[in-house]
């Protein structure tokens, strides 16, 4: 898959030429290309804000320098999406992350001050992507959060020891179960006697579980949309796990 970001502060992505995503790259597995918007501008000092029209505190990003940039870089007709990163976008949940991950290209676009001109997002912009519901200082962030989040998805990026499949908010919409490694007693803590007893279906139920309480507990927003059986909906209810 080939990335282009857009942004006014390229130097901030270095970050990605370390670990998984930096040895997918190596590998040639992603193409992340990151450009300066800066260089695109036509003013005399290679400004891209300006006042906002209408008044108004801040600085907004002027259109011609993005708009510039996105004609050069992803012209129609673009394989794939161009992405404005942005707190009133469609937030990123797993699934948003698994169909961005099969298109052959990306664009990210980076905003900045408060905002870009509305003209850009409407003639240029496929979708705008929030990673959550708090504010920024820019797009930089939430745009090397996505990259991360779908990168590991794409084929070959992950060892196959990692894999993608069984995971919180993959297959089955529930939070993961708790894990431990070596040593088996930690500062006077065991571990759990089922995961040292060879019984892989009771591990499996345990693990299973394990999920089922740990997401009814913390994230019951989750079970709605999670693959739970009614059996299991009603040992939950039995626990007293579930909200009435
Ligand atoms: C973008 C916040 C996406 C959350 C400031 C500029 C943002 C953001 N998701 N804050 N862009």
């Amino acid at each position: 898959m080939r990335i282009d970001v857009l942004t006014i502060f390229p130097e901030m992505f270095t970050a990605l030429d370390a670990s998984v995503i930096g040895r997918a790259r190596q590998a040639g597995l992603i193409d992340l290309q990151v450009r300066d918007i800066r260089p695109y501008s036509k003013r005399k000092h290679k400004n891209t804000d300006d006042y906002p029209f209408g008044g108004g505190a801040g600085m907004l990003m002027m259109a011609q320098p993005i708009s510039d940039a996105i004609e050069d870089i992803a012209p129609e007709p673009f394989a794939g999406k161009r992405i404005l990163l942005s707190p009133r976008g469609q937030v990123l949940t797993q699934a948003l992350a698994q169909q961005l991950s099969r298109e052959p290209r990306l664009l990210l676009v980076c905003g900045h001050y408060e905002g870009v001109d509305e003209r850009v997002i409407e003639r240029q912009i496929d979708m705008e992507l929030s990673v959550g519901d708090y504010v920024l200082t820019g797009g930089e962030l939430p745009a090397m959060v996505l990259i991360d989040c779908v990168a590991r998805l794409i084929g070959g990026v992950l060892g196959s020891e990692d894999s993608a499949a069984d995971e919180s908010f993959s297959s089955d919409g529930l939070l993961e179960y708790p894990q431990y490694t070596r040593p088996r007693v930690f500062e006077g803590l065991e571990v759990p006697e089922v995961l040292l007893s060879g019984d892989h279906a009771r591990i499996r139920a345990w693990r299973r579980e394990q999920s089922l309480l740990l997401t009814a507990l913390r994230r019951p927003d989750l079970l709605a949309r999670a693959d739970i059986a009614p059996k299991e909906m009603a040992w939950l209810r039995d626990q007293g796990a579930l909200p009435d």
